[in-house]
């Protein structure tokens, strides 16, 4: 027999199915067992009179919770069970995967906990939509670049020089050598630049040596990187974003409101267009006119500062996201376009969601003279990079792109507070196992 899903049952009424699936909660009573069976489409109740059948009986007696289990049965209607209004008789059941009596963690168990049983959380229905999500974002992501000229690449994760700054880099030992890993495709997809690929996307591991602990920080996570030829500023990248971004929300919302709206409780909003655009000077006036005073020796907006420039961006605009522009050249790297009228700001933007930064873009420079001026006024080691300064001798077009933080998205996609909830496996100072 065909397995059939469980969200399929209603068009079942009536016949024989064979469903697989884990026993998510079973009850004992006088003369009737129930058991919540679960797979990764929904639950649904399954039942069997005792008297009925003894051995199916004896089976499952010998049931456990969170065994994997094969079962057929006949659907019938029953408008009084919450479950779809309808269950399942059992005719047949196969433990195929028992499972031990002692669950190590429990729903309301602490996120660490939780995570060092991975496959056991994961089993959760929620936790399943969200990376159904990730998938559908991805998907969307992809469909919108390839109706806009963009392609593919996979730049390598290993590498002989830093591609950032010199901070937060991975060294390894590679055949007696030093070889660090990505921390970014930078360098790479600017090369498909100066290669002729006009437009490119990767959507790869990056890795970060950050001995940060924080609810947004992993080492190692997804990133999302465009880069596209021919533009003449940051704003060109900004209103690609934009478009992209309500893009992929509209297939979020097409595909999923109705599974996000009963699991997670959250209403999609796609975005309006433009997005607010302030830049970081007058960011950092609207933060310290709201009270907070900004820590003096970052020229930057601190967590604090980004919650509250997020707030005062809901009032003002009815709006969730706000590009960050213009940043000085000290908090930003050298290859980063500056402004021609203002050499000490960047053609570059951050762009925040509730308050928390998702990306990172700018125009790049592209000039061979001035790239290598920028990166011996940053101090960086020309010998290193000459590699990459050598992209931009032989013809390279005006271009700029983006990093987009697959993983920060999603954690506000989906309404959660830590950015260890929505990745599969958690990356961080203290996490390498599972
Ligand atoms: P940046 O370093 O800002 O820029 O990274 C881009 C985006 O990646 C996400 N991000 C992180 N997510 C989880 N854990 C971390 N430790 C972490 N660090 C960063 C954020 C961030 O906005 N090369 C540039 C991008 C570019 O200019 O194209 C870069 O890597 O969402």
């Amino acid at each position: 027999m065909i397995r059939t899903f469980i969200k399929d049952l209603k068009g079942q009424v009536g016949n024989s199915v064979r469903l697989c699936g884990w026993a998510d909660r079973i009850r004992n009573q006088k003369q009737l067992f129930f058991i919540i069976l679960r797979d990764h489409t929904g639950l649904v109740q399954l039942i069997h009179e005792k008297k009925s059948d003894q051995e199916l009986t004896d089976i499952i007696i010998s049931l456990n919770r969170e065994s994997a289990i094969e079962v057929e049965g006949r659907v019938i209607d029953n408008p009084q069970v919450k479950l779809g209004g309808l269950e399942v008789v059992i005719s047949k059941i196969n433990i195929t995967g028992a499972s031990a009596e002692d669950i190590p963690i429990k729903a309301d168990s602490a996120l660490e906990h939780r995570l060092n049983w991975r496959f056991l959380d994961l089993r959760l229905l929620e936790n399943y939509l969200i990376f159904k999500t990730q998938t559908v974002i991805e998907q969307a992501m992809r469909e919108h670049w390839l109706n806009n000229g963009f392609i593919e690449i996979h730049s390598p994760k290993l590498m002989g020089s830093p591609s950032e700054s010199g901070a937060e880099l991975f060294e390894l030992d590679y055949f007696g050598k030093k070889a660090y890993l990505a921390q970014s495709p930078q360098f790479y997809k600017q090369m498909a630049m100066a290669a002729g690929f006009d437009r490119v996307f990767e959507i790869g591991p990056v890795f970060r040596a950050e001995p940060s602990f924080t609810a947004r920080h992993a080492t190692e996570f997804t990133s999302v990187d465009i880069e596209m030829s021919w533009v003449n500023s940051h704003e060109e990248i900004m209103d690609f974003e934009e478009e992209w971004l309500c893009y992929i929300f509209q297939r979020v919302e097409s595909q999923l409101s109705k599974e996000m709206r009963s699991l997670f409780g959250r209403e999609l909003t796609i975005p309006k267009r433009p997005f607010p655009r302030i830049p970081l000077l007058e960011a950092k006036e609207i933060v310290e006119k709201s009270g907070h005073q900004l820590p003096g020796d970052k020229p930057d907006l601190d967590p604090e500062g980004e919650r509250l420039l997020a707030k005062y961006v809901w009032e003002k605009f009815r709006h969730e996201f706000v590009f960050v522009t213009d940043y000085p050249i000290e908090i930003r790297p050298f290859y980063h376009m500056r402004h021609n009228n203002q050499p000490t700001l960047t053609k570059s933007f951050d762009l925040l969601w509730r308050g928390l930064e998702i990306t990172t873009g700018a125009q790049r420079e592209h000039r061979y003279d001035r790239l290598l001026a920028q990166a011996k006024e940053k101090g960086l080691t020309i010998e290193g990079i000459q590699y990459y300064l050598d992209f931009f001798r032989w013809g390279c077009p005006p271009h700029g792109g983006f990093g987009f933080g697959l993983t920060r998205f999603l954690m506000q996609m989906v309404g959660r507070k830590n950015i260890r909830e929505v990745t599969y496996l958690y990356r961080g100072p203290n996490h390498l196992r599972p």
